[in-house]
């Protein structure tokens, strides 16, 4: 599965881990890249000598490329963007918004910049600024999401731009792999099936959440707040979904998100907590290694389309 994204980024196969906030440190990240992907490190809104530890624990784990993603909203945005450069990581992956104020920074200091975006203007802008692939993040993924589905969202990048597109949102078998491919992508992002893997440091509650979730079972807040997050149903949810529809003030919305995260991840309340995770969370039906996540893959996608000049 040799593609422009595997060539950019010296990895055995173009799939590539999210940059989930809480779930994505070191033993996914190292995990992934270990089984031939690109593993990355979330660095969410935790604090830079956070990230740097997670960074280190990474390497001790692995020989193998991996990344670290940026959460632009949070309060430490520039102080990470530091971090990766002094502790020479390879790929930085952005998400949440613009990541051009680093790229100068990043790209004299030779590290691959893909931002993640949910439109065409912003892939177009990312182009411009130097960015050596986008991830087209479709609103079926879970988390913090844009307007439009993978479906349409990854073709009109692919034809907007020159640089390599990631396809991202609703991929977690080797059919979605290969859908992506012929949306014109050379590589896809990967989350929720990567929550429900051995590697990953969840709460046993959160996975299970996900394994036993159906097709309908996430719902998005946050929409009247210009914050669009998807995350699997639950009182949470229900609660945020009243409280805006009455027209609840946007900080009185926050307090009731604020490290909800954590408390379903780590705690493992997945009543209160946000299950961030996207729709595809009803097809993942069984806690796999990553390597044996990431074989799968590649042997269902290679029985589809290998052979078919896809991956070129
Ligand atoms: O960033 C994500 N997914 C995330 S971030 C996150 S942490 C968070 N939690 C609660 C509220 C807000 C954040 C959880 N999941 N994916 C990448 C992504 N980026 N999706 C959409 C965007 C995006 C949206 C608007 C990127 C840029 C943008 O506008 C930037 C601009 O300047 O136009």
């Amino acid at each position: 599965m040799r593609t422009e994204i595997t060539e950019l980024l010296g990895i055995q196969y173009p799939i590539i881990q999210g940059g989930m906030a809480w779930v994505a440190e070191h033993h996914l990240a190292a995990g992934v890249s270990e089984a031939g992907g690109l593993g990355l490190i979330g660095a969410a809104s935790a604090p830079a000598d956070w990230v740097r530890q997670q960074i280190r624990e990474a390497r001790k784990k692995t020989e193998k490329p991996f990344g670290v993603n940026i959460m632009l909203m949070s309060p430490y945005a520039d102080e990470v963007a530091k971090v990766i450069v002094e502790e020479g990581v390879k790929v930085v992956t952005t998400g949440a918004g613009s990541p051009e104020k680093y790229m100068e920074m990043w790209k004299s200091a030779g590290v691959k910049v893909i931002p993640v975006v949910a439109s065409v203007a912003l892939a177009r802008r990312m182009e411009r600024t130097g960015a050596d692939a986008v991830v087209a993040e479709g609103s079926e993924s879970g988390g913090h999401i844009g307007e439009n589905t993978t479906m349409v969202l990854v073709p009109q990048v692919a034809d907007a731009v020159q640089i390599p597109v990631i396809a991202a949102g609703g991929i977690a078998d080797g059919r979605g792999v290969a859908a992506a491919f012929m949306l014109g992508a050379k590589g896809v992002q990967i989350g929720t099936h990567f929550v429900v893997t051995k590697e990953a440091q969840v709460h046993e509650n959160y996975k299970q959440r996900i394994l036993k979730a159906k097709d309908i079972d996430s719902c998005v807040t946050g929409r009247t707040t210009g914050h669009p997050v998807r995350a699997l149903r639950n009182q949470m949810t229900k609660e945020y979904l009243r409280m805006e529809k009455e027209g609840t003030s946007f900080e009185e919305l926050e307090l009731l998100t604020l490290g909800s995260l954590r408390k379903a991840v780590v705690e493992g309340d997945t009543v209160n907590g946000s299950v961030m995770a996207g729709q595809i969370a009803g097809m993942v039906k069984e806690e796999l290694s990553c390597q044996e996540l990431i074989e799968k893959l590649v042997k269902e996608t290679d029985a589809l389309i290998g052979g078919a000049g896809f991956y070129e």
